[in-house]
């Protein structure tokens, strides 16, 4: 795909996490959603290798969401992709949908681990990671974090085991958008110098706009082709990015949008649309 059909494609999906928001059953997560939409584009369009009609082809790459809470972005990729139908979106969280609040790897096609429990997404994708190194397979592992997700100790404990492990075919992207659910991830439990951190735990550190779709696709690029280390990948973004009333507002971590609402956000998202 051309940077131009990435950020199309980008905006289509925000539009599918405004619309999820807006008809699920309960509140869903639009904005840890919006946060991290351009990388999950750029991950299941350009980067990964997987099969919509054989979702568990055994040599695919594996995507982790271990901030499962912004799955409402991974189910639209999955479902523009061809893994389900588009129109299974809307179930989201309704009683036997496929669809439900949290990843769950054992009812959603092309779900690759089931998350929401923060935290533990990076020592899974190891373990996948591993048992790829040792039966000579060739698939790539990627993990989405949050920033305040960092503040789980079992994260820490996969990055010391894998930078020591020099599992290179273990990527992590860091949604770095500086909120947690409850305030700024600064004043609750800061998590800086965090590229120190990896460097220190032997892996290789790169830092791009999360945002910026010709950087995602590069980082991602040199992360796959990388030898010797895992790489993390430290995604500058913004929570609720491209509706202007959620980007910063923290009150959008899990919300319903009201009528007025949701018409102002789809408005935006289809101006943008017309500009791309
Ligand atoms: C183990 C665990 N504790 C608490 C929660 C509740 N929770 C859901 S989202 C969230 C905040 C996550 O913040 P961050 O990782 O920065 O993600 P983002 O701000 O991008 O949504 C919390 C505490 C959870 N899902 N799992």
């Amino acid at each position: 795909m051309t940077i131009q059909d990435l950020k199309r494609t980008a905006n289509q999906l925000r539009r599918d996490i405004i619309e999820i928001a807006y008809k699920a059953n309960g509140p869903s997560h639009p904005a840890p959603a919006l946060s991290c939409c351009d990388i999950v584009t750029a991950l299941y369009y350009e980067i990964m290798n997987v099969r919509p009609k054989e979702p568990n082809w055994p040599d695919r790459d594996r995507l982790i969401l271990s901030k499962g809470h912004a799955c409402p972005v991974v189910y639209s990729a999955l479902a523009r992709k061809g893994f389900f139908p588009v129109e299974d979106l809307m179930t989201i969280r309704h009683t036997g949908s496929h669809l439900q609040g949290h990843p769950d790897m054992k009812k959603t096609p092309g779900i690759d681990m089931t998350s929401g429990s923060l935290g533990n997404g990076l020592s899974l994708g190891e373990g996948m990671a591993l048992y790829a190194k040792r039966n000579r397979k060739k698939y790539q592992v990627f993990v989405i974090l949050g920033d305040g997700e960092l503040q789980e100790g079992v994260v820490w404990e996969a990055a010391i085991s894998s930078g020591a492990l020099k599992l290179d075919n273990l990527i992590a992207v860091v949604d770095y958008n500086h909120l947690q659910s409850c305030g700024s991830v600064e004043e609750i439990l800061p998590m800086e110098p965090l590229r120190n951190k990896w460097e220190d735990f032997g892996w290789n550190v790169l830092a791009i706009n999360g945002h910026n779709m010709e950087e995602i696709v590069s980082a991602l690029q040199v992360a796959v082709n990388y030898s010797g280390r895992p790489t993390v990948i430290i995604a500058h973004t913004v929570k609720g990015k491209g509706v202007s009333f959620m980007e910063h507002d923290n009150s959008w971590h899990q919300r319903i949008p009201s009528d007025a609402q949701y018409i102002k956000a789809m408005c935006e998202l289809e101006a943008e649309a017309k500009c791309l």
